[in-house]
C-alpha cells in the first residue's frame, strides 16, 4: 500500500527564492520586533506600521517565483498514488504558483480579513488603516494572517491528517513556533516515520528518525524522487 505522507514547511524551503526566514542571522526577527509587527496588540497600536511590514512583504512575494522544492512536492501531489497533505506555514503564494495545494496554517499574505464581519478578500497591492471592508464598509481589515496568541486555520484537518500519516516530512522550519512545533510528535505518536530536511540541524532535530541537511532546492527534489521510485 502505498504511504500516506503529510509534509511541514517554513520559511526556509522560500529562502532560495529571495523571501526571508523569521530565525535566521538577518532574519525578520532581526529587523523588526516581532511584538510590533506579528501581535494583534501591536496592530491595534500602531497599524499603519503593521500595514507597512505586510506590503512590503506582498512587493517581495510578487517579484518572487516558485523554486525546485516548490515544484518538486507539486509534482508529488500529482503522481503519488495515495495522500500527500501540504501543511504550510508560509503566507507566501509560493506553492500556488508552482501547482501544489496547501493548508496555509498561519493565513495568506495575498488575502485580507475584515476583523468587524470576518469577510475574506485578495489583498489589495498596498492596505492601509482606512481601507474599507468590501462587504460591511468597517474600516477594520487586516492581512488574513495568524499572529502570535491567534489559533492558526485548520487545525482539525491538520490533526487528523497527522493522526493518519505514514510518513512525516518537516522542511525549512525551526520548529521553534507552536502547534506547528509539534507536529512531528503528533505524527510519530500515530506511527509515521519522521524526517527533517533542514539547511543546518535545527534545536527539533533530536525529535526526528532521520535528518538531512542541505539547501532545500537540493534535498527536496532529491527525496521526492526517491518517494516516486518507490
Ligand atoms: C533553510 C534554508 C534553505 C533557511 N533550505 N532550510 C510558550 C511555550 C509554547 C508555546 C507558546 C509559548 N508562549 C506562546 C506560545 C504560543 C505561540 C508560540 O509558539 N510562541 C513561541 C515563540 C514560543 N504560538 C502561537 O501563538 C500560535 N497560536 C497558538 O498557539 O494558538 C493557541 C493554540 C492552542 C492549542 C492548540 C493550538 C493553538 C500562533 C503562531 C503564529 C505564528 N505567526 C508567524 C507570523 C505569521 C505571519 C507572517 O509570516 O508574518 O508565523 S511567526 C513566524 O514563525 C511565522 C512562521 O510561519 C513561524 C515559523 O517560522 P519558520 O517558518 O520555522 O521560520 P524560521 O525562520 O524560524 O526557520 C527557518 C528554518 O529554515 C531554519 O531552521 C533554517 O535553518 C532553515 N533554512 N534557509 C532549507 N535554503
Amino acid at each position: 500500500m502505498s504511504e500516506r505522507i503529510v509534509i511541514l514547511t517554513g520559511a526556509g524551503i522560500s529562502a532560495e527564492s529571495g523571501l526571508g526566514t523569521f530565525r535566521d542571522a538577518g532574519g525578520l526577527w532581526a529587523q523588526y520586533d516581532l511584538e510590533e509587527v506579528a501581535t494583534p496588540e501591536g496592530f491595534a497600536r500602531d497599524p499603519a506600521k503593521v500595514h507597512a511590514f505586510y506590503n512590503a512583504r506582498r512587493e517581495n512575494c510578487r517579484a518572487a517565483a516558485p523554486n525546485a522544492a516548490h515544484h518538486a512536492i507539486a509534482r508529488l501531489q500529482a503522481a503519488h498514488p495515495a495522500a500527500v497533505t501540504l501543511i504550510t506555514q508560509n503566507i507566501d503564494d509560493l506553492f500556488a504558483r508552482a501547482g501544489a495545494e496547501a493548508l496555509h496554517m498561519h493565513g495568506e499574505l495575498m488575502r485580507a480579513l475584515c476583523h468587524s464581519c470576518a469577510a475574506r478578500w485578495p489583498a489589495p497591492e498596498r492596505m492601509a488603516p482606512e481601507g474599507a471592508c468590501p462587504q460591511c464598509g468597517a474600516r477594520a481589515t487586516r492581512p488574513d494572517v495568524v499572529w502570535f496568541g491567534e489559533m492558526p486555520y485548520h487545525l482539525d484537518e491538520i490533526l487528523a491528517a497527522l493522526g493518519a500519516a505514514d510518513r512525516f516530512v518537516a522542511i525549512g522550519t525551526s520548529g521553534a513556533v507552536q502547534p506547528a512545533g509539534s507536529f512531528v510528535q503528533e505524527a510519530a505518536a500515530a506511527g509515521a516515520r519522521t524526517l527533517e530536511l533542514n539547511l543546518e540541524p535545527s534545536e527539533a532535530t533530536p525529535l526526528f528518525d532521520e535528518a538531512r541537511h542541505g539547501p532545500a532546492t537540493a534535498l527536496v527534489p532529491d527525496w521526492v524522487e526517491a518517494v516516486l521510485a518507490g
